[in-house]
């Protein structure tokens, strides 16, 4: 049995992951549409804590004034009902026909600065709503042809736009922080910022970039052929592990949205276990939301859908209890050692040691015995089997 959720596990959904009604390429839904405020209360039976949503997932596009009022109203209502908090909002800028070349980065100008103020009048929802995260996933930001796109301006331009909506939330003194999440392709054939170094480095640039980080998702870097914990791992680094994204995939293909863990299972355990447990040897440390952004599969009914919902909860509990138990095993912890995972922590330079002293010191070069040192054994196999035995519950 697994055990049920709570509080403390911090468990959020977005609204667009069980409303899928399974619109795909070559089919129609295969599900009715999900009233968000149904949503809401069925997550919250199952235990989440919170929901994101984009803005259009919970107010069609385009409807203004009282009409849209009204359906925030009996949005909040919901949340009210239930408890259940707003954590994160981000803006859909890739289903409407107009952002069909993008929407910081379309070749047409009114387009960016539609976007633009449909980004800024949603970082007021998110305000108001109290979230503490604005998603950015540019989908449509890319090309399919080379020629299609000046490379150079479409940087310029994706900067401008974050930089832009950045200052606004400074301006306004919202406790807002944006988080840009990296894909590859598809929709586009290639998108910008297809990866989280990608995103690091135009971050970085910035002139607000202090509140901008990342939204890694687990599928797409796995699109790529990356490893997601070393991935997320380098957000942590950089201090720019903003939000997270679970989800499963299996291998370098479609984005497959599967529930966490039904794809590649041990590096799920990774994952989970550099969440839970941080680093061996200390460092930053990930205490946001645990958030789920997968799909239910076309194959399923609605019952489908909640099952798949709670699946999700379900395998990060277990991999956490598996993680937790892998850490605290004293074998682990031998074979840590014997590994020289531990030793990784330790600069490899003294303390105050100067460029001068090292150069002089010989025991660091001149004096090794390189076939000595290279003779050395890792036995990194023996501390991968003991995590596989933990991840599988055998010891
Ligand atoms: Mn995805």
């Amino acid at each position: 049995m697994v055990r049920k959720p709570t509080p403390e596990d911090r468990f959020s959904f977005g609204l667009w992951t069980v409303g899928w009604a399974a619109r795909d390429q070559f089919g129609a839904a295969t599900r009715p549409d999900l009233d968000p405020v149904e949503s809401v209360h069925r997550l919250a039976e199952l235990g989440a804590s919170y929901v994101t949503f984009h803005d259009d997932d919970v107010v069609p596009f385009g409807t203004q004034g009282s009409e849209r009022d009204a359906i925030l109203d009996r949005f909040k209502g919901a949340l009210a009902e239930t408890g259940i908090k707003v954590e994160m909002v981000t803006t859909d800028t890739f289903a409407h026909p107009m952002f069909k070349d993008g929407a910081f980065t379309s070749n047409d100008r009114r387009v960016r600065r539609y976007a633009l103020r449909k980004i800024l009048r949603n970082v007021d929802l998110a305000a108001e709503l109290g979230a503490d995260t604005f998603v950015m996933w540019g989908g449509r930001e890319g090309a399919e042809y080379d020629a299609s796109k000046d490379l150079w301006a479409a940087h310029q331009r994706y900067a401008e736009g974050i930089d832009t909506v950045a200052g606004y939330i400074k301006d306004k003194g919202y406790g807002l922080r944006i988080a840009l999440e990296p894909k590859p392709n598809e929709p586009r054939g290639d998108i910008l910022l297809p990866t989280i170094g990608h995103a690091l480095a135009l971050i970085a640039r910035l002139e607000n970039g202090d509140i901008v980080g990342l939204n890694p998702e687990v599928g797409h870097e796995q699109m790529a052929g990356l490893n997601y914990t070393q991935g997320i791992a380098l957000a942590l680094w950089a201090e720019k592990l903003f939000h997270i994204d679970l989800n499963g995939q299996r291998s370098i293909k479609y984005d497959q949205d599967l529930v966490f863990g039904h794809g590649d299972l041990f590096s799920a355990f990774a994952t989970v276990d550099l969440l839970e447990n941080g680093f061996p040897g200390g460092g930053p440390r990930y205490d946001g939301p645990v958030h789920f952004d997968y799909k239910p599969s076309r194959t399923e009914d609605i019952q489908g859908v909640w099952d798949s919902a709670a699946a999700n909860m379900a395998t990060y509990i277990l991999l956490k209890e598996r993680a937790q138990a892998f850490r605290a095993d004293p074998e682990v912890q031998e074979a840590l050692e014997a590994s020289g995972v531990l030793d990784l922590a330790k600069p490899t330079l003294d303390e105050g040691e100067t460029l001068e002293a090292f150069l002089a010191d010989r025991s660091a070069y001149e004096d090794v015995d390189v076939d000595e040192v290279a003779s050395r054994g890792f036995h990194f196999v023996r501390l991968n089997q003991l995590a596989l035995e933990h991840a599988l519950g055998a010891r």
